[in-house]
Parts: structure tokens; sequence; C-alpha cells
């Protein structure tokens, strides 16, 4: 088993707009930028622990933290969203948004769990097996990794093809059973559920299957490629069709 990477520093927010959303929701803009990360931490503890669900009332509450390294990010609509595949495979393909919500959709339930230490128990996603998309496309032998990439431009993730053709893998269209939010990487984000929740790439555009792991955005700073959040995690109820 790979050894769980445990808790990171809180650098992943570390874009401006993740604060700045979040002192704009408490109205504390005043307040200034040396008391931002202070008052964020205080903020995503009391998210976090939050017993009275208040927190579910704020646009990115119920525990969730807003997390983009890219500055600002297109919204993308069932108009103009494309996801497509290439690389390593026999039939390359672009999928339109009702193309995607066509086919069969698998729903899950697990915990999410960031490496910076918050968590949210629980939660819905459901979509397509990215092992599905693969099968369409006809993977090549010489395959061996996924390279997943964002139209924010910036971030990207990458998969071992035995991951990434896991069940529990999915291109997920609803969060929570609604459509994906732009936040949460709407309207289709990765949702990799036995990892930690930086390998669900947000706003998902291209599927490129490559010969090896290229690593990801975080990864190129140090994080592993391979994020098992641990035994428990993604071995339990069976998904459903
Ligand atoms: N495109 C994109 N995807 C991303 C990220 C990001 O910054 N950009 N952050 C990752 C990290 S570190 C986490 S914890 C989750 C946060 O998802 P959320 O904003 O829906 O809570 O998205 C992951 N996917
Ligand atoms: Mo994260």
């Amino acid at each position: 088993m790979t050894p769980n990477p445990g808790p990171r520093p809180d650098t992943e927010g570390g874009a401006p707009v993740g604060r700045r959303l979040i002192l704009g929701m408490v109205g504390a803009g005043a307040l200034g930028v040396a008391a931002a990360p202070a008052l964020q931490r205080v903020l995503e503890s009391f998210a976090a622990k939050d017993p009275t669900g208040v927190s579910d009332l704020l646009p990115n509450g119920g525990g969730f933290r807003y997390y983009s390294v890219a500055a600002s990010v297109p919204h993308k609509s069932a108009a103009d969203y494309r996801l497509t595949v290439d690389g390593l495979v026999d039939r390359p393909a672009g999928y339109t948004l009702p193309e995607l919500r066509a086919l069969p959709q698998t729903r899950l339930v697990r915990d999410v769990q960031c490496v910076t230490g918050w968590r949210v128990p629980a939660t819905p996603f459901q979509g397509v097996r990215l092992s599905r998309l693969l099968d369409a496309a006809g993977v090549r032998p010489s395959a061996r990794a996924v390279r997943l990439t964002c139209f924010d431009g910036t971030y990207s993730e990458s998969l071992t093809l035995d991951q990434a053709r896991r069940p529990d893998v999915l291109v997920a269209l609803k969060m929570r059973d609604k459509d994906l939010a732009h936040a949460h990487g709407g309207p289709v984000r990765l949702y990799v559920a036995p990892m930690y929740f930086y390998k669900s790439a947000k706003w998902l555009s291209g599927i490129t299957v490559t010969d090896h792991v290229e690593p990801g955005y975080w990864e190129h700073r140090g994080y592993d490629v391979d994020a098992w959040v641990g035994r428990s995690n993604g071995r339990g109820d069976a998904p459903t069709d």
C-alpha cells in the first residue's frame, strides 16, 4: 500500500481568488489582506465542524472549500461545453453535455478528503464512468496513463490507466444530486472517489491517453500521483448504475 501522505500545509487556497471569495461571503473585505489568512482559517474550521448546519447556507457551505489555482475560470454551458478524448486511442471523440447525460450514470456516496485536512462525509457524486469513455475510444496497447486537462487553462491531473479504469472513477455531472455548480467544477469535473480530492480535477475539458504518467499541477509541486486516502475509503458500498 502506498503510504498515506497525510495532511499538507494549507497552500492549495493560495490563489487570491479563494480568500477574496471567503472574505466576500462574510462582507469582511475591509479587514484587509494581512488578516485574510487567519480569518480564512477560522471560517474554514467553523465550516468544517459546524454542527448547526448554518454553513450549508453559505455559497460554498457544507464543509467544502473553494479551490482554484486559476484566477478566473470561464463559464461553460450545454451550448459551448466539450469534453475531448484523444491521445493513444483508435477513435478520438468530443462529447457535448447532452451526450454525456445520455450515457449510463453511476452514483457514488463517499467521503471527500482534501490533503490539507478538511473532510466532507457521505457526498453523492454522479456521472459517467471514465472507463466507459476510454472503452468507447479504444485504448491502444501501448497506453499506460491518462492526462486530464481543464478549461481553467492551468490545472491538470494524471492517473495510471489501471486507476482510470476503476469503477469508482467518474466524469461527474452531479454533486449532491444537483448539476455541478461552477464553483465545484461544473458543468463537468473528474471524481476519483478513493483518492484525495486534488485528483478530482474541476472544469474538466480533456482526457488524453498517454504512454507514461505526466504529473499534474499539484504533483509537480510535490503531491503524490498515487493519492489513496486509505483502506476504508472507496471500499464501501458497491456503486449503483
Ligand atoms: N481545475 C481545478 N481542479 C481542482 C483544483 C483546482 O485548483 N483547479 N483543486 C483541487 C483540490 S486541491 C481540491 S481539495 C478540490 C476542491 O474542490 P471544491 O472547490 O469543489 O471544494 O478540487 C481539486 N480540483
Ligand atoms: Mo485539496
